[in-house]
């Protein structure tokens, strides 16, 4: 069983080259979810989805979120109501918006409504929700404390974030699958999402690290900074704000301590020695995916990293 940490279009980008390299059902992504949020009376999960929707084969190529070809008529009639259109749901991606918050306002746990939706669209990987419990991101900023998806949408993340605060992690606590999941991992692997917002929420979950640490899988991570720049998003202007090296290297210290390996781009080879002094090996590799053949040769790269790693630690990965 191969585990993936997963935020947002990035990490569903290398979750789907690990979909297709491996067996129907030998993959497990387990997805951040503080990003979710409560809007126009509905439960909006966007890394899940993004997740859901780029395994599917039907995520918006353009974005990276969304549905392909989906259109917005909703959101325009919703505007000439005086609606909050800012946040962009599409018409046929509304459907899993509304298939989720009526599930869940009838009892089902996010876990069993991921899984159900996974199902319809034919996803034979497990996607899972960090937690089943209401954890959400807020972004401290010149501009004050901001919800997640002001912030990163509304604002188009353009504020100086000071801090972030991962809210209501102490009420949460790791799903059973996704327990069972690390228990039985042959190798466990970080995807190239945003360290901040991505990574270290579903980390903040109590237990995970540890179930993390107990295993004795290798742990590789993927930089999602290549040559200072982040691939999309605003993982480098949070590394810079927040005091961090805008590096693969900075990065790494992120995870230091976490992780058994660090797949780096070659453009940051350079990097190796040092990151290698932080107790982790480091590769090379081609880490920036255009299509689903550059996805799918970077997660064989990355299983064979693991393979590599989990044979010097005597481990069959
Ligand atoms: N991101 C945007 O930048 N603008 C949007 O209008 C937008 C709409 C949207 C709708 C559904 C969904 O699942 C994701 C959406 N995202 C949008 C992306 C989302 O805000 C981010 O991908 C995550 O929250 C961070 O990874």
């Amino acid at each position: 069983m191969v585990v993936a940490l997963a935020g947002g279009v990035g990490g569903a980008k290398l979750a789907q080259g690990l979909y297709g390299v491996l067996p129907p059902d030998a993959l497990t992504v387990i997805v951040n979810t503080a990003d979710d949020f409560n809007h126009l009376g509905l439960h909006i999960s966007p890394d899940l989805d993004t997740v859901l929707y780029t395994l599917a084969g039907i995520a918006n190529p353009a974005t990276g979120w969304g549905i392909a070809g989906d259109t917005f008529a909703t959101m325009d009639a919703l505007g000439r109501l005086g609606g909050a259109e800012w946040f962009r749901l599409g018409d046929r991606d509304l459907a899993t918006h509304v298939v989720r918050t009526e599930r869940m306002q009838a009892g089902a746990t996010l876990s069993r409504v991921t899984a159900d939706l996974a199902a319809a669209l034919g996803v034979t990987a497990r996607i899972l929700p960090m937690c089943d419990e209401p954890v959400r991101t807020l972004v401290d900023t010149p501009a004050g404390r901001l919800d997640f998806q002001d912030y990163f949408v509304r604002r188009h993340h353009q504020d100086e974030v000071l801090g972030i605060v991962v809210d209501g992690w102490a009420g949460a606590s790791v799903p059973a699958a996704a327990a069972t999941a690390l228990r039985v991992a042959d190798a466990i692997v970080i995807c190239p999402s945003n360290p901040f917002v991505s990574i270290l929420p579903i980390l903040s979950v109590p237990g995970i690290r540890s179930l993390i640490a107990q295993s004795d899988a290798p742990v590789v991570a993927v930089s999602p900074i290549v040559g200072g720049q982040a691939i999309k998003g605003p993982a480098a202007e949070m590394l810079a704000s927040l005091g961090h090296e805008v590096s693969a290297l900075g990065v790494a210290r992120l995870y230091a301590g976490l992780v058994t390996g660090m797949v780096v781009d070659c453009a940051d080879s350079d990097l190796v020695p040092a990151i290698e002094a932080l107790g982790m090996s480091a590769l090379p590799a081609q880490t920036i995916m255009g299509d689903r053949a550059d996805r799918e040769r970077l997660a064989a790269e990355v299983l064979a990293f693991c393979r590599q790693l989990g044979a010097h630690a005597g481990v069959a990965a």
